[in-house]
């Protein structure tokens, strides 16, 4: 670790502002305006506007239950780790999240490239339709695991320290799993060093 690193100060704790606005239609038609560009395209939020996302989303996961109980039909999603062109493609090829329910299953950041338009998204979506979009905590979304895989050096590289701390907030309060139509049960988790993802049927069924 190097001197400058050691200077990050990562346990300060710093008090979230409150009632921080935020037009979130407005960071989502930014996220997507890069839809046809080049796939590696960055696209340029501003840090008050992701401060803001972090919040807005943290105080959501809040007020909904850890175990989220959903009902079909319902496209259930697993790991993007940071590869924003593939979920751009994604959100094309299976209906905006105006017309579909989705679930996904954790791992939003880490060993892609942009860990950053990825997660951002998708809390924008969260917040933009909070009844109809669920995201589950996966094991990347963990300060001690997002700091060495990637998403920390993204965050400091491209913004601050500080705001990986933000996302940290945000992702402390991410549901754990899910229970799909009383049947079907989802979360993520860790086996051999591996995410592995469960979706099965409860045993009792
Ligand atoms: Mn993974």
């Amino acid at each position: 670790m190097s001197t400058e690193d050691q200077n990050d100060d990562e346990n300060e704790v710093e008090p979230v502002k409150a009632n921080i606005s935020l037009n979130v239609d407005k960071i989502i038609e930014k996220l997507l305006s890069v839809r046809q560009e080049k796939p590696g395209t960055l696209v340029a939020l501003d840090e008050s506007d992701i401060e803001a996302i972090c919040q807005k989303s943290r105080d959501l996961f809040m007020s909904q239950p850890m175990l989220l109980e959903l009902e079909p039909p319902l496209k259930i999603v697993g790991d993007i780790h940071g590869q924003y062109y593939d979920l751009l493609r994604l959100f094309e090829y299976s209906g905006k999240s105006v017309n579909a329910n989705y679930l996904f299953l954790g791992d939003y950041v880490d060993r892609g490239k942009q860990s950053i338009e990825s997660i951002c998204l998708l809390l924008a979506y969260k917040i933009r339709y909070p009844e109809n979009f669920f995201l589950l905590r996966g094991n990347h979304e963990c300060a001690s695991i997002n700091r060495i895989y990637g998403f920390y050096d993204e965050c400091k590289r491209r913004y601050t320290p500080r705001l990986w701390k933000r996302f940290t907030d945000a992702f402390n309060c991410l549901p754990i799993c899910a229970i799909i139509a009383d049947k079907i049960f989802a979360m993520s988790t860790r086996k051999h060093d591996q995410t592995i993802h469960i979706v099965s049927l409860l045993a009792f069924y």
